[in-house]
């Protein structure tokens, strides 16, 4: 590939992976006069006319190409795209490729945990003061980044979320604005070491320059080092600390400082989002929006009007007095432990699910705090082993997510929250945390229309 745009008429590609990212860059490779060839080892459904595909298995076929386009979910330790460096294929991702087709201005954001409520808030934002905007990448649910692509142009905003998994294979990938909410141990299973994990975080600023802006958490140390490191002009936020440049808390006012000027934004009691983790986001977007140009009445609405993103500390419904909550996108431990921080009721927790070779022992502290735990997936006997050691016995394991919300709303009274927040991956029972979340709210539903009693 060229440095700069990419002629891709005629052009033999290779898209491996037909998910969700898969199908949405070949259509957008397709709109470009491409000649696509699509290849996935399961059996996933490919909505798109005339496709030229192969599913069940990755053949010689996707070597015919000049270019492999790899979704994020295969890992570049992959026999096949080892075969293809052996053959001098080139390799990119699709969320490189549809940020050299787009024309806008991009706002990619990354980071542990925030990313999603960051980015949508963003989008609030943005939206609110009347600029024209996307929002696209890992966000889920939503848009991969080449299909927000396809319907946007010249003058558009394109809020995109940015996994590490994505950015394992970025090359000139360069966002106007780069936010890294804040940076704790994940996905280890695929990173192998946390090192790693934070030089691929911090690869989101690397082709930055010094027109550009990052946005950085001042209270982490390895998020505030990052900004010695980085050409673009850095701006931080932060929860416990006055900032120059950027957002800050004080006291219970957030302000946002710039070139010796003082802005008072809001109160802290105005916003409705609950937890410090929330407020965190809130002064990362306000200080992106505000770099973007957006008016500041504008920031303050969307900061207060903002209830929050589905599958995220999201209220579902309340049965008998008993209030259900949806936090399936808690998927490692640190999002768990800031998630039950902001509960200050009593709680009956649903926890568990695929470890990413994290540390397990930080959840039993927050767990040993809920009235009543009930654990799910495969980190049920490690963390049943952490519980005994701890001399906790009050929970139970469940297999399915129907029997855990039943025993889970039988130990609650009126008053309490049943509270799904996993601390894991969803892949070891669902499609992904959306189908978990989804599942849990199932449940709900089946709880009253068999007006289950507890
Ligand atoms: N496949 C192969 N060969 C393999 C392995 C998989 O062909 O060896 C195929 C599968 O059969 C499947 C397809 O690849 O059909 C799946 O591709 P994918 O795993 O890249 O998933 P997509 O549906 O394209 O979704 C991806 C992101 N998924 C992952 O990174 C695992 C979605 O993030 C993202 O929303 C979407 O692109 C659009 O950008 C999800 C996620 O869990 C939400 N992300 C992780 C996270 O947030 O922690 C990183």
């Amino acid at each position: 590939m060229k440095n700069d745009m990419i002629d891709l008429q005629n052009k033999r590609i290779t898209v491996l992976g037909l998910g969700r990212s898969g199908i949405a860059v070949s259509k957008l490779l397709l709109s470009k006069g491409a000649v696509v060839f699509g290849s996935d080892a399961g059996n996933p459904d490919v909505p798109i006319k005339g496709f030229d595909f192969e599913k069940g298995n990755h053949t010689e076929r996707v070597f015919e190409s000049e270019l492999i386009v790899v979704s994020p979910g295969i890992p570049q330790d992959h026999w096949v795209l080892k075969e293809a460096r052996k053959r001098g294929i080139e390799i990119t991702g699709e969320i490189e490729l549809a940020s050299r087709i787009f024309k806008g201005r991009l706002i990619a954001v990354t980071g542990t945990n925030g990313k999603t409520t960051t980015c949508t808030l963003v989008n609030e934002m943005l939206t609110q003061g009347g600029f024209k905007t996307a929002l696209g990448g890992n966000i889920s649910p939503g848009v991969p980044l080449s299909e927000a692509v396809l319907s946007s142009s010249k003058d558009t905003i394109m809020v995109v979320e940015v996994s590490t998994f994505q950015l394992e294979t970025i090359k000139l990938f360069k966002p106007y604005i780069g936010i890294i909410t804040n940076i704790t141990p994940d996905h280890l299973d695929r990173h192998k070491d946390f090192e790693t994990y934070v030089q691929l975080k911090r690869r989101l600023l690397t082709n930055q320059d010094k027109d550009d802006y990052c946005i950085l958490n001042y209270d982490q140390e390895i998020t505030r080092e990052t900004g010695k490191e980085v050409e673009s002009k850095v701006f931080f936020f932060s929860v416990k600390k006055k900032v120059e440049n950027g957002a800050c808390l004080f006291e219970d006012t957030v302000f946002y400082n710039s070139q010796g000027l003082d802005r008072l934004l809001f109160k802290k009691s105005d916003v409705l989002l609950q937890g410090m983790h929330n407020l965190e986001n809130i002064l990362a977007a306000s200080t992106a929006s505000i770099l973007a140009g957006c008016d500041i009445d504008a920031i303050k609405r969307a900061a207060k009007q903002f209830t929050g993103v589905p599958h995220r500390l999201e209220i579902v419904r309340t049965i008998s007095g008993i209030r259900f909550v949806n936090n399936s996108m808690c998927t490692n431990p640190v999002a768990f432990k800031r998630s039950i921080e902001s509960f200050t009721t009593p709680f009956v927790l649903i926890c568990g699910g695929r470890n990413k070779n994290l540390e397990l022992e930080e959840m039993i502290k927050p767990i040993m705090r809920a009235k009543y735990t009930v654990i799910i997936g495969e980190s049920a006997p490690r963390l049943e082993h952490y519980l005994q050691e701890n001399d906790y016995k009050r929970f139970s394991i469940a297999k399915t997510m129907d029997e855990a919300t039943e025993v889970a709303y039988k130990h609650a009274s009126p008053g309490d929250t049943v509270l799904l927040s996993p601390g894991g991956s969803s892949f070891d029972m669902f499609k992904d945390f959306a189908d978990r979340g989804n599942s849990f709210k199932e449940s709900i539903g089946r709880l009253n229309n068999g007006k289950i009693k507890h």
